[in-house]
Order: structure tokens, then sequence, then C-alpha cells
């Protein structure tokens, strides 16, 4: 079909039109005043039958970033989200850092305030043109994104979003901001273009051979290697090449604070979330993209242990103290270096055979004894109480076989878990901003809509998430979403905190730890009702496996969201 000749169209269709064609599905956008040459420009583009990505309304920012954020984590694409000037940026500023911290590429926008007070076209018309102005208003994001920007003239716009694109998916991935004023985007581009191909190919970072071999060399060689792995295995054939690796050469390997998931929890190289023992008398370890791959306050590594680091930016450079020893680099995405590594130290399998067999036995049995002792404890019982662990044991049975992903922010806990599968969980991002998990699982089911998906999370960190927001989102687009809160009532998190470091002090004396109590707890059953949420409340450790099944039913067979409240032990 000859491609049509449209000559012109607004600079905000032209913005949106050039997503599509580097590959976003998806704009979250919030609107507001910054919007009538965007919303025009949506009009516009799909007059002429200019193909556009899926604009859809979210009724609060941070659930936008997150839902792009958990969108790309189930796709491997980047998607974009557009928010209203300086104050709808402000409330992306969370989500723009969970996503640098965790290396995940979003292409973020907001509207600028006009700046002429009249005599244009798009010129201030109401009194917030004047609130909403600030001096720098990028700031608000701009220590998160690997670039910033602001559409100066019309024509930029098709070169801007390539770039911005390019950047964003580049290695390593993160996300990137355009700011767009009003009287640009009000402004006519030219619009034959649309929908040519991408001018610009992200940057793909492989680390040198050489060094690889080198790396190849130490871990063959090691007695006590240990690989930790926090941000998974990259893809499922990272997965199945880290798996096969470990197995190989006998390493057992730690997913300490992991965000994602890098080796099958039962399989017989994982040795739980605990590195100290096994650093204890490491003399290599491989540092699969960890940001903090062990505490140095609590763990300690012979000082002759040597530590390699692999992943798309080995040595975060984004963070001011990050001191971690880094003998070797290897920068790179986690699944193609893995494979580098792999097919580096194959030739060397031939040596050290009886040293290797013994070590694989020997972490063999340490993994099969840790996952008795989890299990029994997790099985535990004091009373009626529900304990984290137990939730991950009765949910883990409940999804055994299924197609299924787990999320946890403060929720179910990894270790209990049988899960073998590449992307089968995911954990808050390491900065650490609540209110994640929930919009992120509605972003992975827009990706992924045959999936179970299960967001497990604290009574905080549901709050934190803007639950009405996010049960309005999860009706209007049909996510049938499984929200599981594990309620305590508190933020154990910080109670912990406190007690970590005065373990004898006067607030693990009170009776109520200042600062830590969410009681009275609230209806929350009743708010996810108000969206018509299948909903129910647990109290009592033996009838969650029950209410598990009933929920899962519900989400896989009515496809609508469904939450349960289940009340654990502070
Ligand atoms: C946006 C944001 N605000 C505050 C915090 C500090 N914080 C860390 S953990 C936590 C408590 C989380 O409570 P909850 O989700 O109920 O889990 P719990 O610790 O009770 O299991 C808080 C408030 C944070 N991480 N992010
Ligand atoms: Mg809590």
């Amino acid at each position: 079909m000859p491609t049509k000749r449209h000559d012109k169209i607004t600079a905000g269709g032209a913005v949106l039109a050039r997503l599509k064609a580097v590959g976003v599905d998806y704009i979250f956008a919030n609107s507001g005043t910054d919007f009538p040459p965007i919303i025009e420009g949506l009009a516009e583009a799909a007059a002429k039958q200019i193909p556009l990505p899926k604009a859809i309304v979210i009724p609060h920012e941070s659930a936008a970033m997150a839902m792009a954020h958990g969108y790309y984590l189930a796709s491997g694409r980047a998607q974009a989200v557009m928010a209203h000037t300086n104050v709808g940026l402000a409330n992306c500023a969370i989500g723009a850092i969970n996503a640098a911290t965790e290396h995940i590429p979003v292409i973020l926008f907001s509207g600028r305030t006009p700046t002429t007070e009249s005599g244009r076209l798009g010129s201030r018309t109401v009194p917030i043109g004047w609130g909403q102005e600030m001096r720098d208003q990028t700031a608000l994001v701009r220590e998160a994104c690997k670039w910033d920007y602001e559409l100066r003239f019309p024509e930029q716009a098709l070169e801007l979003i390539d770039r911005a694109h390019a950047i964003a998916t580049s290695t390593p991935k993160g996300p990137v901001y355009l700011s767009l004023p009003r009287e640009v985007l009000c402004e006519l581009c030219p619009a034959d273009d649309l929908g040519r191909a991408g001018i610009m190919q992200p940057v793909a970072t492989t680390a040198p051979p050489a060094l690889v071999q080198q790396a190849a060399a130490l871990l063959a060689e090691a007695r006590n290697p240990v690989i930790i792995a926090q941000r998974g295995a990259g893809s499922a054939e990272g997965f199945a090449t880290l798996g096969k690796l470990a197995s190989d050469w006998g390493i057992p390997v730690l997913q300490y604070w992991a965000i994602q998931l890098a080796i099958a929890t039962d399989h017989p190289m994982a040795v739980g979330s605990d590195p100290k023992a096994w650093l204890a008398d490491a003399d290599v370890v491989l540092a699969i993209d960890s940001l903090a791959p062990w505490s140095p306050q609590i763990h300690e590594l012979p000082d002759d242990c040597k530590v390699i680091q692999l992943g798309p930016d080995p040595l975060y450079q984004r963070v001011p103290v990050r001191n971690f020893r880094a003998d070797i680099s290897l920068a790179g995405e986690i699944a193609d270096t893995l494979a580098s590594l792999a097919e580096a130290m194959r030739p060397l399998l031939a040596k050290q055979r009886d040293a290797r067999d013994l070590r694989r036995a020997r972490v063999t049995d340490a993994s099969r004894s840790l996952r008795k002792t989890i299990r029994s404890k997790a099985e535990a019982r004091n009373g009626e109480a529900m304990t984290k662990a137990w939730v991950s044991l009765c949910l883990s049975d409940a999804i055994a076989g299924r197609n299924a992903t787990v999320l946890s922010e403060l929720g179910a806990p990894l270790d209990p878990f049988t899960l073998r599968e590449h992307g089968a969980w995911y954990q808050e991002p390491h900065s650490g901003g609540l209110g994640w998990s929930f919009p992120s699982g509605l972003g992975m089911l827009l990706a992924q809509p045959d999936k179970l998906i299960i967001a497990t999370m604290g009574d905080g960190s549901y709050m934190f998430a803007n639950p009405v927001a996010c049960h309005q989102i999860a009706e209007s687009l049909g996510l049938p979403l499984l929200v599981l809160i594990l309620n305590n009532s508190e933020w154990g998190a910080v109670r912990a905190s406190v007690l970590d470091i005065y373990p004898r002090g006067h607030a693990a004396k009170s009776n109520v730890m200042p600062l830590t109590s969410l009681a009275p707890t609230p209806d929350f059953v009743k708010i996810a009702e108000a969206s018509r949420a299948f909903a129910q409340r647990v109290e009592k450790a033996d009838e969650l496996p029950a209410a598990l099944k009933r929920a899962i039913a519900h989400v896989t067979t009515r496809r609508t969201q469904a939450l349960i409240d289940v009340r654990v032990a502070p």
C-alpha cells in the first residue's frame, strides 16, 4: 500500500505517532491543561489513520510509572509515560528513581506550562500557567534520568523521540525525560516521515573476550567459588545457562536480596539467600548484576578473595559510594555475558574433575538440608497466626504447575517458594520506592494477559500504591490481578530496623514503638469491593490454602481482579 501523504500534523500528534514507530505499545497518561495539543494530536493522527500506541488514562502518575516498569519486565519493551507539567512530574519521581535503580527503560514526558503570557496558540489562559512555572522543572527527575531535553521546535519531534528511545534502551538501560512546552506542541510539523524506521539503534555493550577469558580462568581454578545474583539471569536462555554453569562447575548460587529469580529455588546449587557462611571461605565471587552483593557491615570476605562483577553496569556508576571489589568487571547484558563466560569455561571442564565432583556433592547436600529447614520453619505454627513464610508456602503450592509470576513488596518472602522459571519472581526495587508492586503487576498483565500474576505486599506498601487508583485501573482495563496484602497493621520493616540498631533501647522496650503502627487497620476488603473486586479477609493459617484456591479460580476463570487481606503476625 503506498504511504499516504499528510503534509503537516500538530507536533503533539507527531510525538505520539513516532512512539509507535520506535516500538512503544502504551502511553500511560495522566493529563492536564498542558494536554490540549496532545489530545488534539491523538484525535488528529487517528483521523488520518496514522498508527499510534494505545494511550490510556492512569489516575495516578506513580501507578503509570510502575505500570511502564512492570510492562518492560514482562515484555522487554520500553513504554512511555506522559504527565502534567511539574506537578505530574513530581508524582513520577519515585517511579523514575525505581526505574533508574533497576535499569528499566521508560520514556517519560511531561508538559511545560506555556512560556508566553499571550499572543500565541497555547499561551497561558489560567492562573496555573503562572503557578506551575519552574526555573528548572527537569531537576525533579534529572538525577534518575540518563538523558533529558526540552522540545524547542516542532520539527525536532521525530528525531528526539528516536534519540530518547535509543538512549533509554542502550546498555545500561534507564529512564529518559523530555519536556514538552505547550506552544511548541501546538505548532505544525512535517508528517510524512512519521512511520519510517528508527534512525538510531541502541548501544549493546559486550565485555571484551580477553576479560571474559580471565574471568573464566579465575572461576575454573577456584577452590571455593560462589555466585551471587540479584537481578536474575537476564532471560529464559540466561536462566538455563546459569543453572547449567552452576551444575557443571558445582558452584553455589545465592539469591541475596534478589529482585528477580536467577536460578530455580530448588536447584541443587541454589543455597538460599544468606551469603554469610559461603563468603567466609570464598576464594572467587561472581556477582551477577548485584548492586549490593553483600553487606560489608555484616559479611566478611577473605582478604585474598577475587571478585568478578558482571552486568549492564558492573560498577553501578550512578551510585556515589559503592566500594565492592571488582577485580574483573564484565559489562554487558546479563544473558549474553553469562553465555560468553560459560562458553569460555567449557574447555576448562576437563581439569580437576574429582575436586569439583566433591564440591558439587557438598553444595547439593547443603542445598537440600537448607530447603528442609526453610520448609519446617515456614510450617511452624504459633496457634492460628500466620507468618509471611507460611503465606509463601501456601502460595507456592497453590500456583504449582501454573504459568505464574509472583511479585513481593515486603510481601511473601522468596526462600519458601518453589519457583523454577525466569520471570517467576520480582521484588521491589533496591531504591525501595514503595507502592510499586500493585501497579507493576497491572503492567505485567497488560503485556502477558494469559499469565497468572499475584502481587503480594505489606499493608503499608498497599497504601503507598494509591490502591483506589490501582483498583480502578484493574477494573477499567479488565486486568485480573490477584493482590495479597500481608497485613501486620504496621510498618514492620521500620520496627525491625530500630531493633537492629538499638536491640535493647527504649524503643524496643516500649509497648507500641513510635512511628511504626498502622492501627487501626482499614477494611481493605471494602476498598477492593468499591471497584467490584472479589475480596476476602483471612485470619487463620488453616484457611489460607482454600482462600487462595478460590481467588485463583476467580482470576483465571472470571477474569476480574481479586484481593485477599491476609492477617499476618507482627
Ligand atoms: C515511598 C516510601 N516511603 C517510605 C519508605 C520507608 N519504608 C521502608 S519499609 C516501610 C514499611 C513497609 O510496610 P509494609 O508494606 O506494611 O511492610 P512490613 O514491613 O510491615 O512487612 C517503610 C515505610 C519507603 N521505602 N518508600
Ligand atoms: Mg505492614
